[in-house]
């Protein structure tokens, strides 16, 4: 018996050690540029290209026949999808699930809407390897998981949600007031998997600031912490050395976005999914 752990490349999710772990790419595409967010896209490269071109630009969500190809054959399956919310990410997953299922009627398949994205996504896949580990029934683990889900929480602070604004992921009024005279804004995935503002600042020691007060609001207490930021490691680092300071034991990773979150969050960027 196959179990596999799958993931759209919102989670920022390359590897996982010990386990059958499929990452599922979604697409950024500008005129004539096509990035697929896999293991050999060039992050910074998509980055750098962005910045210089003016032309609209999008994304799209994985196809059914991406899912199928990343079941294969396996027999047990766990996805992790990003927001349905925001994406139709998650409704693909469930058009394949219903059919891989058709064809393979002893299969397991779960597909899990994050309504979050990033490292919240990557927390789940974390619990759902764990408990996987002990030896549980498929339905457990997919109940288990669901119930985690409800503890983490998903905070963020962006630079610039031009990309966010021109996809419509966000409301143009809200865009407007981010990025101009260093105005950062922090927000958090609302219950419904959208994203909500929750306060505009200036300046990396105010958005720490607010930020761990907002991570104590949320009830964070020393679990697991995953930072993912875009070309901002040192704020990412600072960050991770200021709730370890708080917290000496807690389990923090701090790591590069991949492209979509990339392309989304933007330079300046960072995600932070964490256990409350
Ligand atoms: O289907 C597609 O084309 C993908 C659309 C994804 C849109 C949103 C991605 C957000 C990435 C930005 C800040 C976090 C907001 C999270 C709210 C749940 C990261």
């Amino acid at each position: 018996m196959t179990t596999r752990f799958i993931s759209d490349s919102a989670s920022d999710v390359r590897e996982m050690e010990h386990v059958d772990f499929v990452s599922v790419p979604l697409r950024i595409s500008a005129g004539r540029a096509d990035y697929v967010d896999d293991e050999n896209l060039d992050v910074p490269g998509m980055l750098r290209d962005l910045s210089a071109y003016k032309g609209r630009s999008g994304t799209s969500c994985p196809g059914i026949d991406s899912w199928l190809e990343a079941f294969g054959e396996a027999d047990r399956i766990y996805v992790v999808t990003i927001t349905s919310g925001l994406s139709g990410t998650f409704n693909s997953a469930e058009v394949a699930a219903r059919q891989y299922l058709q064809t393979h009627p002893d299969a397991k398949v779960h597909v899990f809407d994050s309504l979050s994205t990033g490292p919240e996504e990557r927390l789940l896949l974390e619990k759902l390897v764990e408990l996987e580990g002990q030896g549980l029934s498929f339905e457990e683990v997919c109940r288990r998981g669901r119930a985690y889900l409800e503890k983490s929480r998903l905070f963020f602070t962006l630079a610039s949600l031009h990309n966010l604004a021109q996809n419509g992921r966000v409301s143009k009024v809200v865009a407007a007031a981010v990025g101009v005279l260093g105005i950062r804004m922090l927000g958090t995935a609302s219950p419904e998997g959208t994203l909500q503002p929750l306060a505009k600042c200036r300046g990396d020691k105010k958005l720490l600031e607010l930020l761990r007060d907002k991570l104590k609001e949320a009830g964070y207490r020393g679990g697991k912490v995953r930072i993912s930021h875009v070309a901002c490691r040192e704020l990412a680092q600072t960050l991770k050395a200021a709730i370890l300071e708080r917290y000496p034991g807690a389990d923090v990773l701090a790591y590069e976005a991949r492209g979509l979150c990339s392309y989304y969050a933007e330079a300046g960027g960072m995600l932070v999914g964490c256990e409350c």
